[in-house]
């Protein structure tokens, strides 16, 4: 057989698991270990190799310098940015415990679920509309790693965490912390887990009624035969961020009291949920509905019965997606579903907001896992590949683009934790009124920042493999573009900088109040570091100028705000995160607070400060700029549409 011929797909490894970068079989099918350090011994050996099958020895060089396969081992271990996290906030009884399981965690990862995870990809759900009797069944097809990743996620608590409490404020930190974790391993079981979450807050919120006391138990259940997980049918197909003009799905009340839900949704994430949380209208006597928000309610349903029969529901087709291929994503038709009705009449959206916010976070937590895990290989392939005589590592222009992006990636994982932090605050009951203030504007804020931030993160790390980067079968593209959706779902980029301005007018600018008093306590902290002076120093200055942009935008016109509110985000995130220092359009360029509180403990390393400085090197408040180029009036408004169409 010729060795080339070998398949380059996958290798099955001893557990029985394929896995991606397998694609130098024709020297390690021999034994020979080709990782750079040791391809001079393993060009020797590979000549050795090929000459016994007489080929032409120049093929065994190159064919050794193509194997170098980046890895990663404990992330846990790895992530020292997250360990000195942890190291600083936990209390030392809780970091004990804590640093204990996500030791073990981290092995179980590595060892275990991250084979599960590739399997997941190779093996994407498949429908299948009519049995072989032409009965329609509409089945959704999952694979067995797929189904084992929801009886992980019960044995680990991924959800039940949360809920359990027995951390108090500090437990909802800790669950993000594994959710971080299992992330980039999870096979896209990170999204069915994302709405479990936001369906147990939500039913949390209602104050757990008695009709949901089920549902709530089997969603933050530990045990895998109990453990239930929650879609979120929010999507429609005249409305996916516009859900208030959009939603057309109609409920019809039964004599029983209960619900029947008529309608079409367009999106529904992982279909293979147990139960969902839905909107629709409910129709009254006359068969009318009440338009826009105030029509909308939201309701709770079992996807299917005890004997797996759908709830009069009918299965169009599965999309066709760029990523997030391992999971089923369906369009539904509820042809009378039966629902119960779990908010007051007409307050469907705000209900089902405490969800949003908390996928949301969650989606902030995949920005964060997606960009950790794409450098941390790149970091290792540098280590390893050599190019131009000498290893990547050494080619300072090189590690100059990686450095950035872990500037990135510490930026954004310290925004997710002070999210989560308050979050666990206040759900503890523990939070000042400032702090619930400040975790309602930070929410939108870093789901909006991190999701760009993920997406250029992954296109960057991605060309630091080369060409290799773009093959499939590393396992690198399946990373990128389940990172792209980040900056979709759950919001788009504008609709969240929007909710920050409904953040902002609902609470009648006492957001912005926390937001600016937070920034000052932490840059009174870095203060007393001489060598952040020149970051505290430039974020002052921010500060400065993001107050007197809204000082000047509360006289403007609603436009005005509207143009000016991604900028704006942007420069809330920044400020408060940072900016790195890359001069190429990536939108987030400069940081702030959060990176000089972390670099002002008195453990601090010289790594902490070099990120901190770095991030204050940027413009921190593009608000201000683009608002002092008169980027946000009429006139610009106009610009932009001859921009986009033309004079005519
Ligand atoms: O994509 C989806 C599933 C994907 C799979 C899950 C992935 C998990 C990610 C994890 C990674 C793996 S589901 C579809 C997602 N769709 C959206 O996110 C919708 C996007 N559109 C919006 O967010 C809009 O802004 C709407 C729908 C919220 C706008 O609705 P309205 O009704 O026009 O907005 P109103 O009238 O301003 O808000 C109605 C009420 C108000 O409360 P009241 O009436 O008391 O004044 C708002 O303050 O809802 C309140 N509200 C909120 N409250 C609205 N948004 C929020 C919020 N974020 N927090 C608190």
């Amino acid at each position: 057989l010729p060795l080339w011929r070998f398949s380059a797909t996958c290798k099955l490894r001893p557990s029985g698991h394929f896995l991606p970068w397998a694609s130098c079989q024709m020297l390690s099918i021999k034994g020979i270990n080709t990782a750079v350090g040791q391809e001079q011994q393993a060009g020797l050996k590979g000549k050795q190799v090929l000459e016994d099958l007489e080929m032409h020895p120049a093929r065994s060089e190159t064919e050794a310098l193509l194997c170098e396969q980046p890895e990663t081992g404990n992330q846990y271990l790895e992530d020292t940015l997250l360990r000195s996290y942890l190291k600083t906030h936990l209390p030392p009884k809780v970091l004990e415990e804590v640093h204990q399981d996500l030791e073990r965690f981290g092995n179980r990862l590595h060892t275990m679920i991250q084979p599960l995870s590739w399997e997941c990809e190779l093996n994407p759900p498949v429908f299948r509309q009519y049995d072989a009797w032409g009965q329609r069944v509409d089945h959704i097809y999952t694979c067995s790693a797929w189904r084992r990743m929801k009886e992980i996620s019960a044995e680990e608590g991924l959800i039940a965490e949360a809920y359990e409490r027995r951390y108090s404020n500090w437990s909802r930190l800790y669950q993000a912390v594994k959710l971080y974790l299992f992330s980039s391993s999870s096979g896209g079981f990170s999204c069915p887990l994302a709405m479990t979450d936001g369906a147990a807050k939500v039913i949390e919120s209602l104050g757990i009624p008695g009709s949901l006391r089920s549902a709530f138990d089997h969603l933050t259940s530990r045990d895998p035969q109990k453990f239930w997980t929650s879609g979120q049918w929010m999507t429609e197909r005249r409305g996916g961020s516009d859900v208030a003009n959009g939603t057309e799905t109609v409920a019809r009340k039964q004599p029983d009291g209960s619900y029947r839900l008529y309608g079409f949704k367009w999106f529904t994430s992982a279909a293979d949920s147990d139960m969902t949380l839905t909107l629709a209208r409910i129709a009254d006597a006359e068969g009318q509905c009440t338009p826009g928000s105030r029509g909308l309610s939201l309701f709770f349903l079992r996807v299917r019965d005890e004997e797996g029969k759908l709830n009069s529901i009918q299965v169009q087709r599965l999309k066709d997606k760029l990523g997030t291929r391992q999971m089923a994503t369906a369009e539904l038709w509820l042809q009378g579903a039966r629902a119960e009705l779990i908010s007051a009449e007409g307050r469907g959206v705000a209900t089902i907001s405490n969800m949003l916010n908390v996928t949301r976070i969650h989606n902030v937590i995949c920005a964060v896992a997606s960009m950790r895990r794409m450098i941390s290989l790149s970091r290792d392939y540098a280590r390893k590949r050599v190019a131009f005589g000498k290893l990547l590592k050494d080619h300072p222009l090189h590690m100059q683009t990686i450095a950035r992006m872990e500037v990135q990636v510490r930026g954004a994982f310290l925004l997710l934790m002070e999210i989560v932090r308050l979050l666990g605050l206040a759900e503890t009951n523990l939070a000042s009124e400032q702090e619930q203030l400040l975790l309602r504007l930070l929410v939108p804020v870093a789901k909006l920042y991190t999701g760009k931030q993920a997406s250029a993160v992954g296109v960057e790390a991605m060309e630091s493999f080369g060409g290799q980067g773009y093959m499939e079968d590393t396992g690198l593209p399946v990373i990128l573009r389940d990172a792209l959706v980040l900056s979709i779902w759950e919001g788009t980029t504008n609709i969240l900088s929007l909710d920050v301005l409904r953040s902002l007018v609902k609470s009648q600018g006492q957001v912005m109040a926390a937001f600016l008093s937070s920034v000052q306590k932490k840059l009174e902290l870095a203060s007393g570091t001489e060598e952040l002076s020149p970051a505290v120093q430039r974020t002052r200055e921010a500060v400065g100028r993001l107050q007197q942009f809204m000082a000047g935008a509360g006289t403007e016109q609603a436009l005005t705000m509207e143009l000016a509110a991604r900028d704006f985000s942007y420069s809330l995130a920044r400020i408060y995160t940072g900016r790195a220092t890359t001069g190429i359009t990536q939108p987030w360029n400069g940081l702030g607070a959060l990176l000089m509180e972390h670099a002002a403990r008195p453990d601090a390393s010289s790594t902490d400060v070099c990120a901190a400085l770095r991030w204050c090197n940027q413009e921190l408040c593009p608000v201000a700029v683009e608002s002092a180029s008169g980027s946000y009036g009429a006139g610009a408004a106009l610009q932009d549409s001859a921009l986009v169409f033309g004079n005519s």
